[in-house]
């Protein structure tokens, strides 16, 4: 008896002694398991699937926010250009005008109204630009001089064919006449003040 009882109770004590180990052994492993695994758990994948909507959505408005500012950006300089602009055309800034060459002036006959070019007579300004749109079918010059004493030599456009426009910018006063030197009874002047 005495024998079986010292190896039974070794034998309980191993038991026990090993049972012991093993739960501090399985208790190690379930407080790093849990609190190590848990915590990354929560933390990457619940701020994750709550922020991202959240942050989504700002990131739209940020970018939403940044588009206006762009905008408000570009059409503020904008609108003040184009009313410096408007001041100055109406004050003293150089203008342009326009003097047609009309369709059908390359066969007589608006010389007798004096309308082979619209108007054939024009006042302006020092710095003013004149710009001669020619709308009909043929080619036409705009050449100052006169058909009698030829080209002065100022200004002259060369062939202008249809649809061209041929413009000038007059920076001495004077009176300038101008003729076609295909169509010699077309004649004009441009009066500069
Ligand atoms: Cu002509």
């Amino acid at each position: 008896m005495a024998g079986i009882d010292k190896a039974a109770i070794a034998f309980s004590v191993a038991i026990v002694a090993i049972g012991v180990g093993f739960a501090f052994y399985m208790d190690g492993v379930q407080n790093a398991g849990p609190t190590v695994s848990a915590p990354v758990i929560s933390k990457s994948i619940e701020p994750e699937t709550q922020m991202d909507p959240f942050a989504d959505i700002a990131d739209k408005v940020k970018e939403e926010d940044s588009k206006m500012e762009e905008k408000m950006m570009e059409e503020t300089p904008e609108e003040e250009t184009m009313m410096e602009e408007t001041v100055m055309e109406k004050s003293v800034g150089p203008q342009t005008h326009s003097v047609e060459i009309p369709v059908g002036t390359s066969v007589p006959g608006c010389e007798e109204t004096n309308s082979c070019y619209l108007p054939a007579d024009i006042t302006i300004n020092v710095g003013d630009t004149v710009e001669w749109p020619n709308v009909d079918t043929a080619a036409h010059t705009v050449t100052s001089g006169s058909p009698a004493d030829g080209p002065s030599g100022v200004f002259d456009s060369s062939l202008l064919m249809a649809d061209a426009t041929f413009a000038f910018t007059f920076e001495e006063a004077g009176s300038y006449d101008y003729f076609c030197m295909v169509h010699p009874w077309m004649i004009g002047s441009v009066t500069v003040n």
